[in-house]
């Protein structure tokens, strides 16, 4: 067994979940946050038997879209001053990060 630790736009998750559940995989959702935008994004666990690992990470392809999203400069005023962008960068946000680990156990109670 796998885990898939699949990082999404949040524009796609709704999409994404629907489809998992059409295919009769299973998943959690959580709200997460981009360390570099700050902006949030949605991180999906799906468990999940090896042989099936291929076709979850084509649904996964199928349903986000990459973007290409603008960096608005974020005043350091009472914030931190290292992380202070002084123009709009544009940075393309992928349709997912994907990570498949390892899964030692699965049990339900
Ligand atoms: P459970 O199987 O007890 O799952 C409870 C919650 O645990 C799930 O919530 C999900 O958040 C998480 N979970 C379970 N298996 C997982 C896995 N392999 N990978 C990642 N997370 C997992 P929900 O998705 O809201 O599901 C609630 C209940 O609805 C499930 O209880 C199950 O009885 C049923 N269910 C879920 N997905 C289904 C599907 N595709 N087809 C039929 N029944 C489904
Ligand atoms: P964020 O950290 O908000 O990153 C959004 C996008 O900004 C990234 O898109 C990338 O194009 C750019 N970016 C991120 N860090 C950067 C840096 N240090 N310098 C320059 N540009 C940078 P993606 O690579 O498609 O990532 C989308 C989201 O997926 C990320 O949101 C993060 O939440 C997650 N992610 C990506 N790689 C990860 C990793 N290796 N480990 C954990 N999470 C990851």
């Amino acid at each position: 067994m796998k885990l898939i630790i699949a990082v999404v736009q949040d524009k796609d998750s709704n999409r994404l979940s629907e489809a998992l559940v059409k295919a009769n995989f299973r998943a959690t959702k959580l709200a997460s946050t981009g360390g570099f935008l700050k902006a949030g994004n949605t991180t999906f666990l799906i468990g999940t038997e090896d042989e099936h690992i291929e076709q979850v990470k084509e649904i996964i392809k199928k349903n986000c879209q990459s973007r290409d999203q603008l960096v608005a400069p974020i005043s350091p005023m009472g914030g931190n001053a290292d992380s202070y962008v002084p123009y709009p960068v544009e940075v393309q946000v992928g349709g997912a990060t994907v990570f498949v680990l390892p899964v030692e156990q699965f049990e339900q109670f």
